[in-house]
Formats: C-alpha cells, structure tokens, sequence
C-alpha cells in the first residue's frame, strides 16, 4: 500500500496552454513497446547521423511509419525509405499508434493518425540541443513523445530560442502531448544522467509520432 499516493506528482500536467504531460500512461503497454522496438530494430537498426553541420549526433535513431525522420549534411527531411538499408521503414506498429491516438485525444487533439515515428535511443552523456519541429508539412497535427528507461531532463522553451526554459524530467512510461499553439515551441533534452533503468538498462528510448506527410 502506497501511504502517500496522493502526495505523488499528478497523473496529468499542463505544460503549456495545448501541451500535456501523462504521467505513467505507457506503463502497462512498456513491454509490448519494447517487443516492437525489437522487431523494428531487427530490420532498421539504430544509427548515428551527421547534423547539416557535420557533427555526429549523441542519440541513436531509426523510424517507423510511412516516413521517416533523417539528418545528414544536406539538412533535415522525412524519406520514406532508410537510407542504411535503401528499403522502406518498417510498419509502424499498433500499439505505438494506438497509445498516440489516445494520448493526443487526451489531450484534446482528436482523429490524431501517425505516419511517422521517429525512435531515439540515448546513452548516458546523450543529448539534444534546443530545437522547433518544423520538417512536418502539416503543423495542426500533435507531436506525442513516450518515452522509456532511464529518466531525462525535457527542455521546454518558448516561441523564441532565448525564451525561458522549463525542465520536466521525463521517466519511464511517460507521455508528452504538444500541438496547437505549443506546436512549434523549443524544445530539447539535457545530457543524460547515468542511472541504470531496472528494466531497461543504461539507456532511454523515445518514440516521437508526428504527421509528418
Ligand atoms: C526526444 N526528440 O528524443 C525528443 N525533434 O525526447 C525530438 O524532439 C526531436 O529527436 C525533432 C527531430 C528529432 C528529434
Ligand atoms: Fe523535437
């Protein structure tokens, strides 16, 4: 028996006026999440792109979906094959979409339909600088990020990269929900702090699905 249950942080939390944080909403579907990490990675295994400037990213990635998210010296696009393989991603899976359309409805985004998720995969030191999403052709649609293993710390800006930051730390089974007028504020992730997730491991996976076509 949990004494202090309704000390515990609350299930749900605006992080902006259209941004939602659910806390715990992908705990019981975590290891069918991760069984479709497997089958995904079987066939698009994680990798280090370089950035339009010729860096080398700390995060490891691969997609799902009809399109997915790639960096290389000529910039950010979504391709709907891996350029790794030259094949098309693979399938996104159901319960991946499934768990989105809930958690945009959640959040008051209805009829939310994926065609993209990217699958980042972090290491201890891993980070992602302050960024928008902007590559997507329709900007209505949410962005939902599920995010498992270890616990990061999640930037969340304004409509300027100067703006003043918010930090959420993001933990196993967490899902984030920005659209509408959030939909194109900063974002980012600081390095990653070395704590071994109990199931998981050293390391934290993100699914972020976007309409990206
Ligand atoms: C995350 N990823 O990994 C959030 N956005 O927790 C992103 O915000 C992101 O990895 C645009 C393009 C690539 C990304
Ligand atoms: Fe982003």
């Amino acid at each position: 028996m949990d004494l202090f249950a309704d000390l515990a942080a609350p299930a749900m939390q605006h992080i902006g006026a259209q941004a939602l944080l659910l806390r715990g909403m992908a705990l019981d579907r975590a290891g069918a999440l991760l069984q479709a990490l497997a089958h995904v990675q079987a066939q698009a295994p994680f990798r280090h792109m370089h950035t339009p400037g010729g860096r080398v990213m700390s995060v490891a990635l691969t997609n799902c979906g009809g399109q997915g998210w790639i960096s290389d010296r000529y910039g950010y696009r979504y391709s709907s094959v891996d350029p790794g393989t030259g094949q098309p991603w693979p399938a996104m899976p159901a319960v991946l979409a499934q768990l989105a359309c809930e958690a945009a409805a959640e959040a008051g985004f209805d009829g939310f339909s994926p065609d993209a998720c990217l699958i980042n995969r972090y290491v201890p030191g891993a980070r992602l600088s302050l960024h928008q999403d902007r590559d997507e052709r329709d900007l209505n649609a949410p962005i939902v990020s599920v995010s498992l293993g270890m616990t990061a710390t999640f930037l969340f800006g304004g409509h300027a990269r100067t703006d003043r930051l918010q930090r959420w730390d993001l933990s196993h089974g967490d899902v984030l929900v920005w659209g509408g007028q959030d939909r194109l504020r900063y974002h980012g992730v600081l390095p990653l702090r070395d704590h071994a997730h109990p199931v998981v491991g050293r390391q934290r996976i993100n699914f972020t699905l976007r309409k990206a076509g």
